[in-house]
C-alpha cells in the first residue's frame, strides 16, 4: 500500500504539473489570438540586422499547448515557415519552455522523419544533447550560415518528437532578399 500510495502522489503531482502548463498555455494561445490576424508577427521571433545580413531567431519549444507542447513558437507539422536568404548568418536562441526535455536539429525537408536523428543538414544548425533533449527552461544556442539553399525542417531530436509533429518549415532561399516568417 505504500508504494501504491506514493505512485497515486506522483501522479497526482503529475496531473498538477500539466493543469499549470495548460493554464500557462491558455495564457500564451489568448496573447497570440490578439495579434493581427494576418502572418505571424515575425518581429516576435525575429530579429533581422539587414546591413551584417544577419538574422536572429527565438526558437521556443512549447510556446504554447499546440500539438500537446510538441511545437516550436506555436507552430507544428510544418505549418511554419522560416525563410532566410542563402549565405545570411542565423543565430537561433532556444528555449525549452515544456516540463519535458526538447532539443532542435535541422534536417532536409523529407519524409519519413528519422526516430532519432542525429546528423544535421547543415553544419552547426543544432543544439547540444539532441537526442536527450535540453531539460525544463534549459537554454542553448546555434549559429550557422544559411547554406546550401534548400528547404528543411527544425525538428526536436529527442527519440519519437520528431514524427509526432514536433517540427517546422525552413527555407533557404537563393531568391529571398530578406528573412521572413510565414505562418
Ligand atoms: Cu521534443
Amino acid at each position: 500500500m505504500i508504494a501504491f500510495g506514493r505512485v497515486a502522489a506522483v501522479a497526482a503531482f503529475g496531473i498538477c504539473l500539466t493543469i499549470a502548463a495548460g493554464r500557462a498555455a491558455t495564457a500564451h494561445r489568448t496573447a497570440v489570438r490578439a495579434a493581427p490576424a494576418a502572418a505571424l508577427d515575425s518581429n516576435t521571433f525575429m530579429t533581422v540586422d539587414a546591413a551584417a545580413k544577419k538574422v536572429t531567431i527565438q526558437l521556443d519549444a512549447a510556446y504554447n499547448s499546440q500539438n500537446g507542447g510538441m511545437n516550436f513558437n506555436g507552430g507544428s507539422k510544418g505549418d511554419q515557415t522560416i525563410t532566410v536568404p542563402l549565405g545570411w548568418s542565423v543565430h537561433i536562441a532556444f528555449q525549452n519552455k515544456d516540463a519535458i526535455p526538447h532539443s532542435a536539429i535541422i534536417l532536409a525537408d523529407h519524409m519519413p522523419l528519422p526516430l532519432q536523428p542525429d546528423n544535421p543538414a547543415i553544419a552547426r544548425a543544432y543544439t547540444k544533447d539532441v537526442t536527450a533533449g535540453i531539460p525544463t527552461d534549459g537554454t542553448d544556442t546555434m549559429d550557422f550560415t544559411a547554406q546550401p539553399a534548400g528547404n528543411y525542417l527544425i525538428v526536436c531530436g529527442v527519440p519519437g518528437h520528431g514524427p509526432s509533429g514536433m517540427y517546422i518549415k525552413f527555407v533557404v532561399s537563393a531568391d529571398a532578399k530578406a528573412p521572413q516568417y510565414a505562418k
